[in-house]
Formats: C-alpha cells, structure tokens, sequence
C-alpha cells in the first residue's frame, strides 16, 4: 500500500508533514530502546541519551522519504530509518571519545561519555550497533529483504566505508592530491551512511532499478552539499571571522571545502549541487517532492 501524497503540496504543508515524520522517528527510536530486563539501567538510560538528544534525523528521514518516492508506506520502513540512526549515533558517540576526536559537547548537550563515562560511553557505541542489525533483522520482512539490509547497512558502516574512513582520517593518511583526498574521506564518513540511508528505504518499497540509480545519484549529491555545508558552519560568523577561521583551519592542515576552495566556490558548489540533485529526482514526480525539500533546506541549516 502506498502513501497518498498530496500533489503541488505547498512547501509549510510539507515541512510540518516533516516535523510530524520525525515526531514519529523518534517515537520509534524510543519504543526499540525498552528493554524489559537484563539490560543494565545505566546502559539504558546511557543509550536513549545518546540516541534521543536533538538531532536533525536527516538519515531517518531520508529512509522514509525514500520509501514513499518509490511507491512504498512509510511506517514499513521505520525499523530500517531507526537501524539508520543507531549506526549515526553509535558514530558520534565513539567519534566524540577523548581517543578520537575529544568533545565536550553533542547536540547541545554534554556528550555522552562526559555524562556518563568513558567505559559506558564506549558499551553505548556497542549496544547501539548490534541494536541496528537486530532491528532490520527482526522487523523486515521478508526474510530477503531483511538480509539485504543487513547486509547493505554492514558494509556501509563497516571496514572500508564508516569505520576505514574513521581510521584513515585519524591516521592523517596524505600524499596524494588533495581533492580527492578530501572526497574520498567525505564518502567514506558521511556519503556512505547517508548513501544507505536512502538505499534502505528503496529496497523496503521493491524500488525499481531506475528508481534505486536515481536515488543513488541524489545521495551523492546531497552527501556532498551535506559536508559542504557542514564545512560552511563550522566556518560561520562575519565574513573578517571567517577569513580568520578559514585561514587558521589552513593552518593546522585541516583539510575542508572551505580550506580548499574558499568559502565563494564552497557556496556556489552548494548550489549546483542542490539544483542537480533535485532534477536527478524527476523520474518520481511529486511523490519525491519532500526529499526536493530537504535538499534546499541544508543550503539554509543553521545546524
Ligand atoms: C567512530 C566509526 C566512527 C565514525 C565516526 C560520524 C563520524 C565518523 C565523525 C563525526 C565527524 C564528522 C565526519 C562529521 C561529518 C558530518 C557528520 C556525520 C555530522 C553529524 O551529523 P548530523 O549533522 O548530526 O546529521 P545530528 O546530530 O543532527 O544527527
């Protein structure tokens, strides 16, 4: 059964369908954090911290959308949007651990192994990824269609992709030029997740070869306006501050969009980007109107 979708929907009536959307993911992502017993209560409490703190759940989101662009019901593809945002959230735990990048704080809040501790916040990094293979395993069906998830979501969080990513980044892995350098750290850490996100939700909705290529090409393009975008925030202020932060990321070697190109050509590559990205969607019609939407919304994130 598919989801009606209303044509020529106005953008506020999307985005307040989109705020509902995820009013519902996180209900999900609650709901699949109960444990009835044997979890220890710290380990609980520590994993909704982690996973229910205010995050956009664009990877989520992207799942569900994705189902609905290819004729599929959205409520079908919550197990996956909610494997989704375990990984996403299992990474930012361990990536904020004072072995990786050492952060105090996480969307808003004191990360999770500030709040917790070190030992607990790494069991949550743990719990959280295993809780995402039980889900698409559980609650997928069929029984194809689950292992494919599990295995598309494996690889794409694994060895070569989420975590080889993680570990050539943190190596300072160089030579070479630096473009591409800088591409290939991009899609192994982001691309691929969001990548897997949309993924997920095609395979739920048996998504046509047509659909799935054009959802791929809309991944990538959107993963890349994501990290430029990403690159542009970290980079904000008036434009003397960011003069002064461009050149002092340059100085430490941190490589970025804005590092690299400028923060001009970061912005109209943003454009172009967004704009191809929406027209790579034209096979689906209105039914992909929202993920349009989402697109146009990163080149305005404030966050
Ligand atoms: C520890 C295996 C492992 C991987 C860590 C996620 C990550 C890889 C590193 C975090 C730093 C980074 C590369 C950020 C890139 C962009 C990113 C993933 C930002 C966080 O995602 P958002 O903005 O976060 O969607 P919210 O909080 O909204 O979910």
């Amino acid at each position: 059964m598919s989801d009606s979708v209303p044509s020529l929907a106005p953008a506020a009536e999307l985005l307040s369908e989109m705020d509902s959307m995820r009013a519902g993911v996180d209900q999900a992502l609650a709901a699949r954090l109960e444990f009835d017993h044997g979890c220890p209560p710290r380990l609980a409490e520590a994993m909704r911290y982690a996973v229910l703190a205010p995050g956009k759940r664009l990877r989520p989101l992207l799942t569900l959308l994705a189902a609905r662009a290819c004729g599929g019901n959205t409520q079908r593809a919550m197990p996956a949007a909610c494997a989704v945002e375990f990984i996403h959230a299992y990474s930012l735990v361990h990536d904020d651990l004072p072995a990786m990048d050492d952060d105090d704080l996480r969307r808003g809040l004191p990360t999770c192994h500030k709040k917790f501790d070190e030992a607990t916040a790494i069991l949550v990094g743990d719990a959280l990824q295993a809780r995402a293979f039980e889900v698409l395993a559980t609650e997928l069906s069929p029984a194809t269609v689950a292992a494919e998830a599990c295995a598309a979501l494996g690889r794409a969080a694994g060895a070569t992709l989420l975590v080889g990513g993680q570990a050539d980044d943190l190596a300072g892995i160089d030579g070479g030029e630096e473009r591409p350098r800088l591409e290939a750290i991009h899609h192994r850490k982001t691309a691929a997740m969001i990548l897997v996100s949309l993924e997920l939700g095609a395979l739920v909705a048996e998504a046509t070869n047509e659909q799935k290529s054009a959802l791929a090409t809309y991944g990538e393009k959107f993963g890349l306006v994501f990290q430029i975008t990403d690159d542009l925030l970290d980079a904000r202020g008036d434009e003397e501050e960011v003069g002064k932060r461009v050149g002092k990321d340059a100085d430490r070697g941190k490589l970025t969009y804005t590092t690299l190109v400028g923060i001009e050509e970061s912005r109209q590559l943003v454009q172009r980007q967004v704009d191809e990205a929406q027209a790579v969607l034209e096979v689906f019609g209105q039914a992909a109107e929202p993920l349009r939407l989402l697109a146009r919304m990163l080149v305005d994130r404030t966050k």
